[in-house]
C-alpha cells in the first residue's frame, strides 16, 4: 500500500487517500479503488496497466483521451446535465499532462470514481436493453471522431489471426497438453472458416470498421444505483476500429450467458433469448441509424462469434500454459474454454429463432 500511495502523489488528484483497495475482476490490468477523507472530494480509480499486453502505453492512453473528450463535446453540446457521470476523467500528472505514469516498472493511470453507480456481473432484459442502447450510442458518438485511433492490439478480434494463433499453440505445444484437448480443437476446426466470415466479407468490401468498444462485457458498464440507468461505458483499452459485432457479440457473451464465463457445470450454461431481444432492440434503437443491412443481418452470426472466439482465445493460452489471462487454479483457462463452447452451441441452436427475430422486427 506504501507503493501505492508513492504512485498516487504522482498524480494531481484532490483530498487526502484514506482507503486503498482492489476493484472489480477484471482479468488483464490490476484496478484498485482509491478513497478519500472528505465528501468534498473524489474518490478515484487507480489502474496498473499491463504493459505487456498494451505495448504502447502512450498510444493507449491518447486513444482514451481522444475517445473521452470527444464523447464529452458531444455531452456538452447536448446540454446534458451531470456529465462527469457520464464519460471518464483521467487525472493529469501534477508536473506534466500525461495521464499515465511509468515508476520504472509499471504503468500507472487514475480517472475519477464515479459516485453513485455500480457495476454488475449479470444483467436482467431490462437492464439489457438499456445497455443495448447504451452501446449503440456509444458507437453512433464515435462515428465522427477525427483522426484514427490507435489498435491498441492489433488484430484484436481478428478470426483469422485468432485461429492462427491457435494453431500455432497447438504446432508447439509447449506444455504438453495439445492431446487431452484434441477433441474440443476438432469442433473448433470445423467451424473455423463459417466463423471467419467476416473478415471475408470486409476484403470484398461489404462491411466497414466503425470505432467499437471491443470488450463489452456486462461489467464493463457503469449503471446508477438503482441499477435502470447506464451512466457510462468503462474500459476503454480495446476502443479502435473493429466490426460493429465486436461489441453486439461481447455483450451477448456475457449478458446472455445463464452461467458464468468459467462455469464448471455447464448445465448452467445456456443463451438467454429474452436477453438477446432486449439488447438487440436496445441496441438498434440507437445504432440503426449508421448500421447497414449487412451488418443487422449478420447479429445472430456476432452472437456466436464471440463465444466461438473466446474458446480460441482461451484455449490457446491454455496450452500455451497460461501467459495471457489471470488465472485462479490451474486448469481455469480450460475450464473456460469449455464454458464458452457450450454457450457456442447453445447459441448455435437459437440461431434460427435469432434469425426470425431480427427479420421480423428490422428486416424489409
Ligand atoms: C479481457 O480486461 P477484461 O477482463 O475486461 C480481454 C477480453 C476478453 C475478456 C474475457 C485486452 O477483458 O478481450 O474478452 O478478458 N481483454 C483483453 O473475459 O484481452
Ligand atoms: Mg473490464
Amino acid at each position: 500500500m506504501e507503493n501505492l500511495n508513492k504512485v498516487i502523489e504522482r498524480f494531481d488528484t484532490a483530498g487526502v487517500v484514506s482507503e486503498i483497495k482492489p476493484l472489480g475482476n477484471g482479468l488483464i490490468n490490476d484496478t484498485y479503488i482509491v478513497r478519500t477523507s472528505s465528501e468534498d472530494t473524489p474518490d478515484y480509480v487507480l489502474q496498473r496497466i499491463n504493459h505487456h499486453i498494451f505495448t504502447d502505453v502512450d498510444a493507449l492512453q491518447q486513444n482514451i483521451g481522444a475517445v473521452t473528450s470527444h464523447i464529452r463535446r458531444k455531452l456538452e453540446a447536448a446540454g446534458e446535465d451531470d456529465i462527469d457521470r457520464k464519460v471518464l476523467t483521467f487525472v493529469t500528472l501534477k508536473d506534466s499532462p500525461k495521464t499515465y505514469f511509468f515508476d520504472g516498472e509499471n504503468y500507472w493511470r487514475m480517472m475519477v470514481f464515479i459516485p453513485r453507480a455500480r457495476t454488475f456481473e449479470a444483467v436482467t432484459a431490462e437492464s439489457s436493453r438499456a445497455a443495448g442502447a447504451a452501446f449503440g450510442r456509444f458507437q453512433a458518438s464515435l462515428v465522427d471522431i477525427e483522426g484514427t485511433l490507435t489498435e491498441t492490439i492489433p488484430n484484436f478480434h481478428n478470426m483469422e489471426f485468432r485461429l492462427q494463433q491457435l494453431r500455432e499453440a497447438v504446432a508447439a505445444d509447449a506444455v504438453g497438453r495439445v492431446k487431452e484437448v484434441q477433441p474440443l480443437l476438432d469442433e473448433l476446426e470445423k467451424r473455423a472458416d463459417e466463423m471467419c466470415k467476416a473478415e471475408r466479407l470486409h476484403r470484398e468490401g461489404k462491411l466497414p470498421k466503425r470505432i467499437c468498444h471491443c470488450d463489452t462485457k456486462v461489467n464493463n458498464m457503469m449503471f446508477d444505483d438503482d441499477g435502470k440507468r447506464v451512466l457510462c461505458v468503462i474500459d476503454l483499452d480495446t476502443v479502435m476500429p473493429s466490426f460493429v459485432f465486436s461489441d453486439f457479440g461481447d455483450f451477448m457473451r456475457t449478458g446472455a450467458n445463464t452461467g458464468l464465463e468459467d462455469d464448471r457445470n455447464l448445465d448452467n450454461v445456456e443463451f438467454n433469448m429474452d436477453i438477446f431481444r432486449a439488447f438487440t432492440e436496445g441496441y438498434l434503437s440507437t445504432a440503426s441509424e449508421f448500421l447497414l443491412p449487412v451488418e443487422i443481418e449478420n447479429l445472430p452470426y456476432a452472437a456466436a462469434l464471440f463465444p466461438y472466439m473466446q474458446t480460441v482465445r482461451f484455449l490457446a493460452d491454455y496450452i500455451n500454459g497460461d501467459t495471457y489471462y489471470k488465472i485462479q487454479y490451474p486448469e481455469h483457462n480450460l475450464v473456460r474454454s469449455k464454458a464458452q463452447f457450450k454457450l457456442l452451441q447453445s447459441v448455435e441452436e437459437h440461431t434460427p429463432e435469432m434469425r426470425a427475430f431480427i427479420a421480423g422486427k428490422f428486416g424489409k
